[in-house]
């Protein structure tokens, strides 16, 4: 009668991890990292594309390593769940192989298709079917640059990793609710679109929802890992964001939500889409959440601008840690300049620095030639693009929010917490670092029956497991 533990799979943009989860019914969540990689882009066959067979090979290291510590514990790990960033795929051919290293988001092909795709549907249209935010990489773009697609099928990031341990194809509700190809409101497949940008009908596998079982593990997997005959891959929020989104320890209804990582995401979270044309012009996006809620958010820029930065000094020989940093970016005056955080000319990778500086001169101030003082300029550049969207979300579902939460790596980053609090007027809530690996965990956990309850209940175990540290806003009575 052993233990049950989960394993998450769970992979950004910068680096991965495969990690054990132990979940007791009244303290929450217990995260044990096991295996941690690092990713990135990378230039390959004339594009930016991600290293798609290193990363799988590094998942089944974690993997096997994760069995082995589990059985040395007595433990029994009963299900895997596998989060990433979304929008990418791979295409895997009839006989299952994958025909390139899928490209990235990061790429510009698809900049040269966006036109040609508005011309076939309106953004209009496009928006009001399924009231996603308009970014050049969307599946949809990328898929319309595609030479050739006949016989072939898109798998998203991370039901490729499904169907390579399972071979079973899927593709998870919450990811495919950012290819642009999803029906906000029914939760299906638009297959209208499919068939206006002349995409084959089955481009994509059948939706599964979070918590559905994809499959048991294929005899290869179950050799190469150990792992027992008996474990099976659930589907948790695939999307990093929606299992992120789950695991926001909120204890009142009135929250928004930032989940702040290479990206930062921005919003609040709904029952019903907002498929209004002033959302539209907002670029608000009603992505899905975990149990159909609805992420209604906008894509603020992240810390890549930062680790960016880091990159770039570091190949000029300079390496400050980012603590002191940070320290020295604190010291500096809170009337700095800023830049639009959002703006695409920072999504492609390098020279990040000399970018920043651009955008600053672009608004007539001059930035100073100290990393600090770059790093002061990100900070608040990103306070306020938060300020500003989250007004925005207010303004356009009618509804205020009493507290910010700040989820994913950018929640132990103190100065971003405080200037967001400043920024923002409302207290911030900082933590967990780790919310999508629990919200993955949690998932898993719930379909497995050892924790019961809908998101409300899973943010309690959240809270119960974690250490929130909490900033007020500058000026506030406290
Ligand atoms: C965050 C994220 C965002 C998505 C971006 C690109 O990791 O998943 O939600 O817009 O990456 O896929």
């Amino acid at each position: 009668n052993s233990k049950a533990v989960f394993a998450a799979v769970d992979i950004g943009a910068s680096s991965g991890r495969v990690m054990l989860g132990r979940v007791s019914p009244t303290s929450g969540v217990a995260l044990e990292t096991i295996h941690r990689f690092p990713n990135g882009v990378v230039e390959l066959d004339g594009g930016l594309r991600w290293d798609f067979d290193a990363l799988f090979a590094e998942v089944l290291k974690g993997l096997s390593a994760a069995a082995a510590v589990a059985s040395g514990n007595g433990e029994r790990i009963l299900s895997i769940g596998i989060d990433t960033w979304a929008v990418d795929y791979g295409l895997v051919n009839d006989a299952g192989k994958l025909t390139a290293q899928p490209y990235s988001y990061r790429d510009e092909r698809s900049r040269a298709t966006v036109e040609r795709v508005h011309s076939a549907i309106s953004p209009e249209k496009l928006y009001a079917t399924t009231g996603l935010q308009y970014l050049q990489f969307n599946t949809l773009y990328q898929l319309a640059a595609e030479p050739k697609l006949d016989g072939l099928q898109a798998l998203l990031i991370p039901d490729l990793f499904a169907f390579l341990l399972t071979g079973e194809r899927r593709t998870e509700a919450t990811n495919a609710s950012t290819t642009g190809l999803f029906n906000a409101e029914t939760g299906e497949w638009a297959t209208e679109f499919l068939d206006a940008l002349g995409l084959p009908g089955d481009i994509f596998p059948p939706l599964i929802q979070p918590g559905e079982t994809v499959g048991t593990l294929l005899p290869s997997v179950l050799e190469q890992t150990g792992l027992p005959a008996d474990t099976v891959v659930v589907a948790v929020g695939s999307h990093d964001t929606a299992s992120a989104v789950a695991a926001v320890p909120a204890e009142v209804p009135d929250f928004a939500y930032i989940s702040s990582g290479t990206w930062s995401l921005v919003g609040v979270e709904l029952d019903a889409p907002v498929l209004s044309e002033a959302s539209r012009k907002a670029n608000f996006t009603n992505e899905r959440g975990v149990d159909s809620t609805i992420r209604y958010l906008r894509n603020v820029g992240g810390l890549w601008l930062l680790s960016e930065c880091q990159r770039a000094w570091a190949a000029q020989g300079f390496s400050q840690s980012l603590t002191s940093l940070l320290d020295a970016a604190a010291a500096l005056s809170a009337d700095g300049p800023r830049i639009n955080a959002d703006d695409p000319v920072f999504t492609a990778p390098d020279n990040m620095p000399d970018r920043i500086r651009a955008a600053v001169r672009n608004t007539g101030s001059v930035l100073a030639d100290r990393p600090a003082a770059v790093v002061r300029c990100i900070m608040d550049s990103l306070a306020a693009g938060y300020a500003r969207t989250l007004a925005d979300a207010e303004r356009l579902t009618g509804r205020s929010t009493s507290v910010v939460h700040i989820v994913g790596g950018g929640s132990q980053n103190r100065l971003l917490c405080q200037l967001t609090a400043d920024a923002t007027g409302k207290p911030v809530i900082a933590g967990p670092i780790e919310a999508t690996a629990q919200g993955n965990v949690l998932v898993q956990a719930r379909a497995a029956g050892v924790v019961t309850g809908g998101l409300k209940e899973l943010r309690a175990q959240v809270a119960a497991g974690t250490e929130l540290e909490r900033y007020e806003p500058a000026g506030a009575l406290v």
